[in-house]
């Protein structure tokens, strides 16, 4: 049974790191870093294999952050986990960085694959999970996409292969936020019915709220014991918990001034 109480406490510990993590900066990817914040706690609070103390730890389970423009709220967790120091998260995308705007496996511990190009992280994950079965490896991958990512072709072709090799130990998760860089998917180029597709390309799909711990927890056991691929389809809000930006189209990547960041930090403190 998952511990919900830490798994809230460790989302909301996540939410607030991205905040200074971004704000110390002063411009960033707010909206699609604050809308995964409980998936991020509920994967290395509860579920995935890893070791801070030894990143390359060749058994551990692997996680591509496909939407790699999330980067900021990976590096939170990280520093919460103990991968990196807090401090680090000060030097965001400042020249000499290890924490470049978008994930990058060759700049911080942690972090399995480089992303930030749209589609090819999650390409990559499949051949992970298919590499892990030839090798007969007893370790599941795990990617996170944005709803506005899946638009790439590449995503398809890549879904199609993982159903038709029945990769079991491949979970997915969509960032169903709705929004996608420039507004609202549905004004651009809607994937509604989203689980209809996914089930075409024969995965076995469930949709969750993705603010949920509880329900990301019990969808992941679900997803562990079925023969196929899994995605999650995560209703989230676009900047949860950034209180100057929170669900609206523009906050994809905003300026944050000091003000801001310390005022959503003080938000949050507030919340039960
Ligand atoms: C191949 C590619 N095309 C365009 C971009 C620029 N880009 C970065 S984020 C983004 C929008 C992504 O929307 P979504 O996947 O819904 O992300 P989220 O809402 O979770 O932030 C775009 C177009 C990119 N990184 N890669
Ligand atoms: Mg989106």
């Amino acid at each position: 049974m998952a511990n919900v109480k830490l798994l809230k406490e460790k989302a909301k510990e996540i939410r607030k790191l991205t905040l200074r993590c971004i704000g110390t900066l002063g411009v960033g990817h707010v909206g699609g870093s604050m809308s995964v914040c409980e998936l991020l706690s509920v994967l290395y609070y509860d579920k995935m294999r890893v070791d801070p103390k030894n990143p390359k730890w060749d058994d551990r389970d692997r996680l591509v952050v496909s939407k790699g423009h999330a980067g900021p709220a990976v590096y939170a967790t990280l520093a919460s986990k103990g991968f990196i120091p807090i401090e680090q998260l000060d030097t965001l995308n400042q020249p000499h960085t290890d924490l470049p705007s978008h994930c990058d496996k060759n700049h911080t511990p942690g972090i399995d694959m480089t992303t930030g190009s749209l589609g090819q992280g999650f390409a990559v994950a499949v051949g992970m999970a298919a590499a892990a079965k030839m090798d007969h490896r007893n370790l599941t991958i795990y990617t996170i996409v944005g709803d506005g990512e899946c638009q790439e072709g590449q995503i398809w072709e890549s879904a199609l292969f993982a159903g038709n090799y029945g990769l079991d130990n491949l979970i997915a998760f969509v960032d169903y936020n709705k929004m996608q860089c420039d507004g609202y998917m549905s004004a651009i180029s809607d994937m509604y019915p989203f689980d209809d597709k996914w089930k075409a390309f024969n995965w076995y799909v469930q949709v969750i709220d993705g603010h949920n711990v509880e329900e990301i927890a019990n969808a992941i056991d679900n997803a562990s014991k079925v023969k196929r691929p899994s995605v999650i389809i995560m209703n989230t809000v676009k900047g949860k918990g950034a209180n100057f930006c929170e669900n609206l189209p523009t906050c994809h990547h905003m300026t944050v001034t000091e003000e801001m960041w310390k005022n959503a930090v003080a938000a949050l403190d507030q919340e039960d």
